[in-house]
């Protein structure tokens, strides 16, 4: 799972310690030294760009990878509640867990319809394998599509997740078979780069990121052993310590659908700070901001969530009457009404709490996409401006998320989060995660950092 700063996508995956850093024995790797991927110990290129060409239509394979006997292909209709609740049941008890395995993600179907279907999404990139005997789904792995900008080339590319095995069938070499065919239903539409992130290290990673933690609900973080209480320090202190105010610093309001065009440009201008990201149409940015939004009223769907929210956008908004005021004549110029001046997402992914008698789920959001237009005046960010309004806003973020009664709220070190996460009361997480390219080399790009920015 996030470019986000890397896009850091967010395909992101979760909390503390997927996997950790797998400082495994790094020699041998017979399947991924057979893939169009920077082998380990290679430099950096000389240039970026593909590392096999792409294929005509008709020189990619036509037929399915062969299966062991006993198992057989399923592309899964995600639109039928039922294919859609068996990949969810296939991975709320077998996808990833930390590395005690105390906690295994728990994506809900909302989330899955929500992340494999966004817009030109092909429903034969969701692979699934089954038993012949009895059709149980015991395997799956999916790609969407997603137009990437990496330094300065763009490519339409697949974002690959949830490569997923069931317990009883690991260490089968099962998954080397997954992957092939997912890149081969992907080369059948014309696509041969794909970007995905792993906990575990393979080759070769071209920015490592770090999860990093902000408690929300001390007491049951405590409970569930999620944190502990430091050696000089209490329960009460903690609590005390990680208090959050009722109210917002900033005005905010959810994003609408009359505020796609102005977050979608808000959007591409930020981006241009980082050297990977997505590039999002209009759609696209419908569907990953506003689509998630769940449906009643908050409460609805549990605690402070509305049924089926995925996510949680927020805006502010500045009238262009008052900008008018400000800057003479600009409202003359504009025929806006409201202009967007910040916004940030969040999405609701909660995790199995594997040992836990009293609670069943660790209610987790994790920090996605932002943007503020401070980013885009003169010096901002040499004299401090732009950390505070980032600090300001993600600290807005943590209210709402609170407010929404989660239990701790999760970021990466990606985009701008470094410099802000100390002061808003992040602790550092075990977790890391590695973003990978198909198919494409590129220098290491700025990742895993430490609060100072160094690496
Ligand atoms: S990352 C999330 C992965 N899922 C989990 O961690 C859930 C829990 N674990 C499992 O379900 C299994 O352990 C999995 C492996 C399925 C992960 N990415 O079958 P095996 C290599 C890539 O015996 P199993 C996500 O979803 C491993 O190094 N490769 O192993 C993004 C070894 O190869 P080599 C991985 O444990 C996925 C081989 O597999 C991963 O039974 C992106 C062993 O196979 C991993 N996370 O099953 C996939 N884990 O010998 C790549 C192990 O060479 C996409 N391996 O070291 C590439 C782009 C494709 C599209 C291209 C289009 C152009």
């Amino acid at each position: 799972e996030a470019l986000e700063q890397l896009k850091i996508m967010d395909v992101a995956k979760g909390k503390a310690g997927l996997g950790g850093h797998n400082k495994k024995d790094m020699g041998a790797h017979k399947f991924w030294a057979t893939q169009p991927v920077p082998q380990l110990g290679e430099g950096p290129p000389l240039d970026d760009g593909y590392i096999e060409p792409s294929k005509p239509r008709e020189e990619v394979r036509q037929d399915p990878y062969p299966l062991p006997k006993d198992f057989e292909w399923s592309t899964l209709d995600i639109n039928d509640p039922k294919q859609n609740k068996e990949v969810y049941d296939l991975l709320s008890l077998n996808y990833v867990e930390d590395e005690d395995a105390s906690f295994r993600f728990q994506y809900s179907a909302e989330f899955l319809q929500w992340a494999l279907k966004p817009p030109g999404y092909f429903k034969e990139w969701h692979v699934g394998v089954r038993v012949s005997s009895n059709k149980k789904l015991v395997a799956f792995i999916s790609g969407v599509p997603i137009t990437l900008r990496v330094r300065g080339k763009m490519f339409t590319a697949s974002e690959i997740n949830y490569l997923c095995i069931h317990k009883k069938l690991r260490s089968k070499r099962l998954a080397p078979v997954l992957i092939k065919e997912v890149t081969r239903q992907v080369h059948l539409q014309g696509i041969f780069q794909a970007i995905y992130t792993a906990g575990v290290v393979i080759p070769t990673p071209i920015s490592v990121c770090r999860y990093y933690h902000r408690p929300l609900n001390v007491p049951k973080l405590l409970e569930v052993g999620f944190t502990y209480v430091p050696r000089n320090s209490t329960a009460a202190r903690m609590i005390r310590m990680n208090k959050l105010p009722d109210a917002t610093t900033l005005k905010l309001r959810p994003m609408e659908e009359k505020d796609v065009v102005s977050v979608a440009d808000l959007f591409t201008k930020y981006m241009r700070r980082f050297d990977m990201v997505p590039v999002m149409s209009l759609d696209d940015v419908r569907h990953q901001f506003l689509s998630g939004q769940g449906t009643g009223k908050i409460g609805d769907g549990g605690e402070g969530r509305r049924v089926g929210q995925v996510t949680w956008t927020y805006v502010v908004e500045v009238s262009v009457m008052h900008l008018a005021s400000l800057r003479a004549r600009l409202s003359f110029q504009n025929p806006e009404t409201h202009k967007i001046t910040d916004f940030f997402s969040v999405y609701y992914l909660p995790s199995t709490i594997i040992h836990s008698p009293r609670h069943g789920t660790l209610e987790a959001g994790y920090l996605y996409y932002y943007a503020t237009d401070v980013a885009f005046e003169e010096d901002a960010e040499d004299d401090g401006r732009l950390k505070n309004r980032l600090q300001t806003l993600i600290g807005d973020a943590l209210v709402i998320a609170n407010q929404a009664k989660l239990d701790v709220f999760n970021a990466l070190t990606l985009m701008d989060n470094v410099p802000i996460l100390k002061d808003l009361k992040f602790g550092v997480g075990d977790g890391y995660l590695n973003f990978y390219l198909y198919n494409w080399r590129t220098a290491k790009l700025a990742g895993l950092m430490d609060e100072d920015g160094v690496k």
